[in-house]
């Protein structure tokens, strides 16, 4: 028995969200899954309601970072706060079932934050190295960890480095920024393989806004954590 709750940020989800609720309903133990409707203009919301999440609602778009926020602070409102939470991106689907492997060695304590790594994805990405590269740099020079996928949302933590990771850094940089800020509390980070399957970026414009925006929310992430040595 390690129960756990899940958190999933999604805005226009709506083709997915479904197929990955009910996969991470199927994850033994898991006390409560929480979708954080970011502003969807589609029908995200009532999609995850009807596979079983539990549904809270941004009126207006506010970001990862803010979504990931609201769904801790629902966990914690029921009574879940002493939990490991499960940080899982809503475009998973039915791969988000192997989730699971996250939460053991954070409910044993070997593990205050794991991280899930990705396989290579069936379609190429249309080049986030350069993020990735920014970000697992960064990392490295302001810890010495050495992050394999320094950008991988799904994460499991437990309430010692979510509390470390407090505030949490806005829109893309989030999970550079909680590395950093767990592994400075003196709290231990683990990567974890997971065979996981996501839609992955492309190379048109919408493609290359989405890098940009993570180029420079990564950046700025940074940038605060040097200042802050
Ligand atoms: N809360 C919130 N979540 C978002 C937003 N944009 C994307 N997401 C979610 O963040 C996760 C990762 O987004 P995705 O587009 O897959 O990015 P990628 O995996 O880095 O290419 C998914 O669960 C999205 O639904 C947003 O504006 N707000
Ligand atoms: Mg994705």
């Amino acid at each position: 028995m390690q129960p756990f709750v899940a958190v999933i940020p999604a805005k226009d989800e709506a083709e997915r969200i479904a197929a990955t609720v009910q996969a991470v309903r199927s994850i033994p133990d898991v006390a409560a899954v929480v979708v954080v409707d970011d502003g969807s203009s589609d029908a995200t919301g009532d999609l995850a309601r009807t596979a079983g999440a539990d549904v809270v609602r941004h009126p207006r778009n506010r970001g990862k970072a803010a979504a990931l926020t609201t769904g801790a602070a629902y966990a914690m409102e029921r009574g879940h706060g002493d939990l490991p939470l499960l940080f899982v991106d809503a475009d998973l689907e039915a791969s988000a079932a192997r989730l699971g492997v996250l939460v053991p060695p954070v409910a044993d304590g070997r593990a205050d934050l794991t991280i899930a790594t990705l396989p290579p994805q069936k379609t190429a990405g249309g080049g986030r190295g350069f993020v990735v590269r920014l970000a697992r740099n960064g990392i490295q020079r302001l810890t010495g960890f050495e992050a394999q996928q320094p950008l991988s949302g799904m994460r499991c933590l437990d309430r010692a480095a979510y509390d470390a990771a407090q505030p949490l850094a806005r829109g893309w940089g989030v999970e550079t920024a909680m590395t950093i800020d767990v592994l400075r509390a003196g709290l231990t980070v683990l990567e974890v393989p997971c065979e996981l399957h996501h839609r992955v970026t492309g190379s048109d414009w919408r493609g290359q806004v989405h890098r940009a925006k993570q180029y420079r929310d990564v950046w700025l992430a940074l940038a605060r954590r040097r200042l802050r040595r």
